[in-house]
């Protein structure tokens, strides 16, 4: 039906890639945050570690985590059986201040190939956000991401908060969305607050 006299039609706003996003709105805009810092100090459901296939520790924020969570954590990876390269699993947080640390792997960067790097890379933030709504005791209604794939693993971040943010509004704007109460994106680095800064007023553009 046509609009009635006075009202404001919404604005079309165009993402990087063009495809027309639907109008801002509020409710949405008010569940997702930016904060740079550490990621293992947030009382959060759920802190999602970028992981790597073996889910058994390593360097960068995945070193902090099972730093800071402790023997128990990686005693509990043990007997996951790995994770594929564009998923995520969810343990216990042990020694953390978090419910829940959800462990995505995401890709190495492959510039050969970036919508298969892409594919990978939002497949980790939308199986990460799905495990948090099934998660146990009424699922895990505030998540914080780590930039993954964005420090070792080499994926370009001004690549890399584009496909973040398309995935994670996608996944509030779906279903299950209304099971999500908040999702923080945790930058650690200039360069990912940059990109961050950058892109967030575009998929979550001011009302
Ligand atoms: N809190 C928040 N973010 C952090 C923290 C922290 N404490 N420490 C680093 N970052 P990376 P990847 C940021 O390298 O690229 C591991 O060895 C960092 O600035 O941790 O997905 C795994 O075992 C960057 O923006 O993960 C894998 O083998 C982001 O976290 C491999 O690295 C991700 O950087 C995964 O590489």
């Amino acid at each position: 039906s046509p609009a009635a006299p006075g009202t404001s039609l919404p604005r079309t706003l165009l993402g990087p890639n063009g495809t027309a996003l639907p109008s801002p709105s509020k409710s949405l805009n008010d569940r997702v945050g930016l904060l740079r810092g550490d990621i293992t100090t947030l009382a959060v459901d759920a802190i999602v570690n970028a992981a790597n296939r073996s889910l058994l520790g390593g360097g960068g924020v995945d070193g902090a985590i099972h730093r800071i969570a402790g023997r128990r954590l990686y005693e509990e990876c043990r007997t996951l059986g790995g994770c594929a390269t564009g998923s995520a699993k969810m343990t216990d947080a042990y020694g953390l201040p978090c419910r829940k640390v959800i462990h995505a792997v995401g890709p190495v960067y492959d510039p050969l190939d970036h919508d298969g790097s892409e594919r990978l890379l939002t497949g980790c933030y939308t199986r990460s956000l799905e495990l948090a709504v099934a998660g146990a005791d009424g699922g895990c209604r505030s998540v914080a991401f780590s930039a993954l794939s964005t420090g070792i693993y080499g994926y370009p971040s001004r690549e890399a908060a584009p496909a973040a943010l398309s995935a994670i509004r996608a996944f509030l704007e779906g279903p299950d969305g209304v099971k999500i109460d908040m999702v923080v994106i945790v930058t650690y680095e200039k360069k990912d607050v940059d990109a961050y800064n950058e892109f967030v007023p575009l998929y979550f553009p001011p009302v």
